[in-house]
């Protein structure tokens, strides 16, 4: 077990000033217990805490450190940048290229405006679906996670296809009236919420893959099927790529499966690890969008130019040929080798992968399958995960502290991560 003094220490400086001595919930390890590691820094494949043990790092910052930490080309990028300042408040040109970047690389997507979290990505895109449609209800989809806004924390209520319920204090009923919502990969709920609203649904919104209840890939045809529903009750289509684009596929999950959705909303990747959302689609929705249309929305540092030059020094790279396959085919590697110890040792296991990200659900019986939240909280071995989790850190592998999170590879991991990754896997599952 590596020393965890320091962190120990720093965390309880950390629960005197700030709430769970955390700026986001997750990273407490409130779900696996113990003490999250504080870090001091990271390079490439690995990161160190304030213990001085390394880790190989599997959350990559929830997904953004697609090229792995510290990139040379992200660094001195942002060297330069530095010198002429950190933000103006004013237009510059490093907004429209990476505007230009992302519409190259994402087929459905016209226009851009950058905000500063996948939160506000998501919250604007449903007020711009309302705007545009004059609609109020959104349907969102149980364990789809969209960011912490008032509409988006919203529960199932009973019943499959319901009136959505909030899901925090300080959410009041209100913000969640107009909220209704469908088990992931149950396209006949939906059908049935369109049948109950009629010509009262702004927008859908999902997640092409449910990476916040782990890793639950769609259904075949479920995302197809949800598009031609919105296109037949005059909805919009809203695909949450915040996680997957970049990571599914260059061009997001929407560009495998050949989908136009209306709007996309984007994060993470864009930033290269700075703080950057965006929400992106069709021009002449995003023509309603202040000051170009009347639906209002704004940002203090929105469009940063730290932010735009980490995003596109990141994509540029990530967009040089053969990058991306290469992270695909380490991922692969990973999975399947996971796969394959948890075997040896008569593990039940449902793992996937999608381009660069990945999950695994450790089952309680091995005839389970998990394929929306109500299966992942029934069949999934939380326990398990826990042990396998500090099993692993102890091992100098960092994975997500929950089980219904996903995993992320960067092009910084090489054979030597995998393989000792794999090493490491095999030696926990032989006492698990
Ligand atoms: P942020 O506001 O955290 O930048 O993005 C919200 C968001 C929106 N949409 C999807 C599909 C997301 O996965 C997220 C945020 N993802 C979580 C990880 N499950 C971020 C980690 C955290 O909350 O600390």
């Amino acid at each position: 077990m590596n020393n965890q003094h320091n962190s120990e220490k720093h965390f309880s400086a950390a629960q005197q000033v700030i709430p769970g001595g955390v700026n986001s919930p997750v990273r407490a390890f409130r779900s696996v217990g113990g003490t999250p590691r504080f870090i001091q820094r990271g390079r490439g494949a690995l990161i160190w805490d304030v213990d001085d043990n390394s880790y190989i790092d599997y959350v990559l910052s929830w997904g953004p450190l697609i090229l792995g930490h510290a990139h040379p080309a992200v660094v001195s990028a942002l060297r330069e940048a530095l010198e002429n300042g950190t933000s103006y408040g004013a237009p510059t040109a490093l907004e429209t290229e990476l505007a230009g970047l992302i519409i190259d690389l994402v087929p459905s997507v016209e226009m851009v405006r950058f905000v500063n979290s996948g939160t506000e990505a998501t919250m604007s895109a449903l007020r711009l679906a309302r705007a545009f449609t004059g609609r109020d209800k959104i349907v969102k989809f149980s364990g789809c996670y969209h960011g912490h806004a008032d509409m988006l924390l919203v529960q199932a209520g009973s019943g499959v296809a319901t009136l959505g319920l909030p899901d925090s204090p300080g959410v009041p009923a209100s913000a969640a009236a107009d909220t209704l919502i469908a088990p992931y990969n149950d396209l006949s709920a939906v059908q049935a919420l369109f049948g109950a609203w009629p010509d009262q649904i702004a927008g859908v919104i999902v997640e092409p893959i449910a990476a916040n209840i782990g890793f639950v890939p769609p259904a075949e045809g479920f995302l197809e099927g949800l598009q031609s529903l919105c296109r037949d009750r005059g909805a919009l289509f809203i695909l949450d790529e915040v996680m997957t684009g970049f990571r599914a596929a260059l061009g997001g999950v929407q560009s495998l499966l050949d989908l136009d959705p209306d709007l996309t909303c984007l994060g993470k990747v864009i930033g290269g690890g700075l703080p950057v959302g965006a929400y992106a689609g069709k021009r002449d929705i995003m023509q309603t969008v202040a000051p170009a249309g009347p639906m209002y929305q704004a940002g203090t540092l929105s469009g940063n130019p730290l932010a735009m030059t980490a995003g596109l020094a990141t994509l540029r790279t990530l967009a040089e040929p053969g990058v991306f396959d290469r992270i695909v085919r380490t991922t692969a590697e990973l999975v399947l080798g996971l796969e394959a110890a948890a075997a040896e040792y008569d593990i039940p296991v449902q793992a996937g992968y999608a381009g660069t990200m990945f999950g695994m659900y450790f089952l309680k019986t091995p005839d389970a399958a998990i394929s929306d939240y109500a299966s992942a909280k029934e069949h999934a071995d939380a326990g398990r995960y826990a042990r396998y989790f500090h099993g692993m850190l102890a091992e100098g592998v960092y994975l997500a502290p929950s089980q219904f999170e996903a995993g992320f590879v960067s092009s910084a991991h090489g054979n030597a991560a995998i393989d000792q990754t794999l090493a490491a896997a095999r030696a926990v599952f032989e006492n698990l």
